[in-house]
């Protein structure tokens, strides 16, 4: 079976960590979508480690790690981040398969990106300026760069004609190139260069085959549900589908060998970028859960926007995705509250109270309707079981899992790959 495991808010909800945590159990990780948008954190032994297109299962050296299909990959990210993977002796160009099908960010699509947001103004999405939407663009477009095309005679070729249609839309939009476009050409195909010693595979058959061997396969997700091109709050999402259902058309897999479908969701939220975020905290306890959380954008550093747990939000990402476990994670950024709270409905203008999403977060403004429970205001260092939980916690938890209806499995209590309460 495929088991899916994904971030159920605006992304930044631990995912990294939860994949290190499960990866044993797997003989291979996969990213399914998204590209350098991504930043997955990792920590064990005294490190932390940030990885953005690379699979989260590369630190075991008994994982295949395969980037499929779905994903958007910037050879020169791709570049650095293997440099950066080098003082750990990993077995790098065995454990890492990248499918010929993935699209290639070119150094005009980071321009593009760059363009489209200056010409927004105010509306702009927040991008993280990696080029994610422009790739995805020409890959529905049918005019993208595929990893495979690396290997071709024509490359230069392909790429010629592709960057002279980007280089007609940045003068369009008067946006100078001329400065920075040769260093990062120069330093693009060093990187296509470099990429060719790894192995660059139709990864669809490596993945159906090791199902058809009996081994396990994790589907990492990147960014979050609310952030998913269809269902996220349009416009102001990423361009791929950061569902369960995007784990089947990124890796070339039959809705059928889904197997379980981990959510994983902080204790409150998030949001990095621009975009309506209902239970935002423009205030002391917004900033204090920042800072507590060191909520900054693991690839760009931007500050996160902070506020409370938001339940109809999170049950549409449960239902989007048919999520069959709940991973919740950075419980311990709430250790300083004496009091908190939960948006469990919404109050919409004409004084309705729901527990749905409207059409458009943007044009409605909805009111969160709070449920406040009391603080723990412990250390959760020592917290190792269910049963250790300080009780304001346990009330906490139970009040979740009876509204979200499903159990919460893995409670995460500090960054560390061992911090973590298994609900056996
Ligand atoms: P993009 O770059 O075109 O995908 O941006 C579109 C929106 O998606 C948001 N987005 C993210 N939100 C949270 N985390 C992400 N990854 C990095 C991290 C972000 C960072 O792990 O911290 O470092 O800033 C991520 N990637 C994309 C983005 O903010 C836009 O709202
Ligand atoms: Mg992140």
């Amino acid at each position: 079976m495929v088991d899916v495991l994904l971030g159920l808010q605006w992304g930044d909800e631990g995912k990294g960590k939860i994949v290190d945590v499960l990866a044993p159990q797997y003989q291979v990780v996969a990213r399914f979508q998204g590209g350098p948008n991504a930043g997955h954190t990792l920590e064990f032994d005294g490190f932390k480690h940030v990885l953005h297109q690379i699979p989260s299962g590369i630190f075991r050296n008994d994982i295949l790690n395969i980037i499929g299909n779905g994903v958007v990959l910037d050879p020169i990210v791709f570049k650095k981040e293997i440099d950066g993977l080098s003082k750990y002796n990993l077995s790098l160009t065995q454990n890492l398969q990248i499918s010929k099908k993935a699209s290639i960010i070119l150094p005009t699509h980071r321009l593009l990106d760059a363009a489209y947001e200056q010409a927004k103004g105010e509306a702009k999405i927040g991008s993280t300026l990696r080029g994610i939407g422009p790739a995805y663009q020409d890959k529905v477009g049918r005019q993208g760069l595929r990893v495979g095309d690396i290997l071709s005679p024509n490359f230069r070729k392909k790429y010629d004609t592709l960057t002279s249609i980007h280089k007609t839309i940045l003068n369009q939009n008067n946006f100078d190139y001329a400065s920075t476009l040769p260093q990062a050409e120069a330093e693009f195909f060093a990187a296509v260069e470099f990429m060719t010693q790894f192995q660059l595979t139709n990864s669809e058959y490596t993945v159906n085959q090791a199902l058809n061997d009996g081994k396990k396969i994790l589907a990492e997700g990147a960014q979050g549900s609310l952030l998913d091109i269809d269902f996220g709050s349009y416009p102001f999402v990423t361009s791929s589908n950061t569902m369960t259902a995007g784990a089947c058309t990124g890796l070339g897999i039959a809705p059928r060998q889904i197997g379980e479908v981990y959510g994983i969701f902080k204790a409150y939220c998030t949001r990095v970028g621009s975009g309506p975020f209902p239970t935002e905290l423009n205030d002391e306890t917004g900033e204090r859960m920042r800072k507590a959380g060191n909520e900054f954008g693991a690839t760009t550093g931007r500050p996160r926007r902070c506020g409370w747990l938001d339940l109809p939000a999170l049950k549409y990402a449960i239902m989007i995705n048919g999520v069959t476990q709940l991973v919740m994670m950075k419980v311990d950024v709430l250790n300083i509250f004496d009091q908190i709270d939960v948006c469990t409905h919404y109050k919409l203008p004409d004084g309705t109270v729901t527990e749905q999403l409207p059409y458009d977060l943007c044009d409605t403004t909805v009111t969160p309707v709070y449920k406040s429970f009391d603080g723990w205001q412990t250390d959760l260092t020592n917290v190792h079981a269910f049963d250790e939980m300080p009780s304001q916690l346990a009330a906490y938890v139970s009040f979740l899992e009876e509204s979200l209806g499903l159990p919460i499995s893995f409670i995460s209590t500090s960054p560390d790959r061992e911090a973590i309460i298994h609900r056996q």
